[in-house]
């Protein structure tokens, strides 16, 4: 099936030992944080001369960006992520697909990196009930969850106790395996930024100017600069335990925060205001994806190249060494293919897709679709384009028939 997707695809697969970066941290922990709700465009951003993500801006001098990434989740939201990120496979699409295929065993990095002598596990503050995760997390193969019950009622904010508290209760987690001299892959699920992104005062996060007090975008910014000082945080511990220069840290955005309907009076203006543009679906559904490497990531890299959450997965078993030689997977390493096709479903009908110039969004067929210009949001005509929304289709296909093809666990 790999051959087929490749042919679809236009990729001619590379050796590992011609590829970019191929197992540059072989070995190494692989620590990845997945943030709720988390869009591209507050990274950089500044408001009043003051920067919303201080901590981010200072780690991508150090990192490899990719800022031109698009979601790719289906009607599991959040967990449609998850299973994304750890599995280069397309979701189901109308259902969660942590319940459209609760009986499977998917192929995943948690358990390709066993194989390796990894630990796997992955952390979340929220019920495990939720998303049908308890389903999905056997599913993905990790070793072990921490849910609700693990972090306790502490510092709760909205859904759930805090990402801080998710952090520090996952922290001895890590020093236990550090001190066991076992590798680990840690996969953290963030919460707080939630909407309706309500995060306490006493949180000392961005200080909103006077007009953005009341918006639903200030909200949002002051959610985005939480997660940034958690991380700073979280970074500084990391160092401090001695687990920075041995892991790789990579973390990413789960799926849109900011949606027209959540707006009021003056959401659309403010945005516009920061953005310098009109905002579109195509900021909407951009979200960022961030790998640090201490000493192989250190020159920094801001990639604009066209992705999608399905690619982060090769690019990190790339790096980690991870063969995908038997593995099948729909996304591709970002370090050594730079032609792409990001398919979409459920959040615009199947069929839809950005390649590198505009974003297609069919109605009830091909014909009555709309292309956008990914660089100006502009209008062009789409009939150029149906060699890709037939590409899409068949991949998704594809995609749905392997996981259907897929054992039970
Ligand atoms: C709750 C959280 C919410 O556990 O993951 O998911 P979402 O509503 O963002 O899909």
């Amino acid at each position: 099936i790999q051959d087929k997707i490749n042919e679809v695809k236009g990729i001619t697969e590379i050796p590992e030992s011609e590829r970019n970066y191929f197992g540059a941290a072989k070995g190494r922990n692989l620590i990845l944080i997945q943030f709720e709700s988390m869009q591209d465009f507050p990274i950089g951003l500044k408001i009043d001369g003051k920067e919303v993500t201080p901590n981010m801006n200072k780690l991508l001098n150090n990192s490899f960006y990719f800022n031109n990434l698009y979601q790719q989740t289906g009607a599991g939201n959040t967990s449609d992520a998850e299973f994304i990120a750890n599995t280069s496979l397309y979701p189901a699409g109308m259902v969660a697909t942590s319940t459209f295929f609760e009986s499977k065993a998917f192929p995943s990095m948690p358990r390709l990196l066993q194989k390796e002598g990894y630990e796997t596990f992955t952390l979340h503050a929220d019920k495990v009930e939720f998303w049908n995760r308890v389903e999905l997390y056997p599913s993905l193969g990790f070793d072990k969850y921490y849910e609700l019950d693990f972090f306790g009622k502490e510092d709760l904010i909205g859904l759930g106790p805090s990402d801080e508290v998710m952090f520090k209760k996952g922290m001895p987690l890590l020093t236990e395996l550090r001190d066991k001299n076992k590798p680990f892959y840690a996969h953290f699920i963030s919460m707080t930024s939630h909407h309706p992104y309500e995060i306490p005062a006493e949180k000392d996060v961005f200080e909103l100017p006077e007009a953005y007090k009341k918006s639903i975008v200030g909200k949002y910014i002051q959610a985005i600069s939480y997660n940034d000082m958690v991380l700073g945080k979280f970074i500084n511990q990391l160092k401090a335990e001695g687990l920075w220069e041995n892991s790789v840290l990579a973390f990413y955005g789960d799926h849109m925060g900011m949606h027209h309907t959540m707006f009021k009076e003056n959401d659309p203006e403010i945005l516009k205001e920061l953005l310098g543009h009109e905002y579109t679906k195509i900021d909407r559904f951009n979200v960022p994806f961030v790998i640090t490497a201490p000493g192989i990531t250190d020159n920094g890299m801001t990639s604009d190249q066209l992705a999608g959450q399905l690619d982060m997965m090769p690019t990190l078993a790339n790096l980690m060494g991870v063969s995908l030689n038997n593995y099948v997977h729909f996304g591709q390493d970002l370090l050594n293919h730079k032609e792409n096709l990001i398919g979409m479903r459920y959040y615009m009908p199947a069929g839809s897709f950005f390649n590198g110039e505009v974003v297609f969004q069919p109605e009830k067929s091909f014909d009555d679709g709309e292309a956008l210009m990914l660089e100006t949001a502009k209008k062009v005509p789409h009939a150029p384009y149906k060699e890709d929304y037939d590409r899409i289709l068949k991949l998704l296909g594809l995609s749905d028939q392997y996981l259907k093809s897929l054992p039970d666990k």
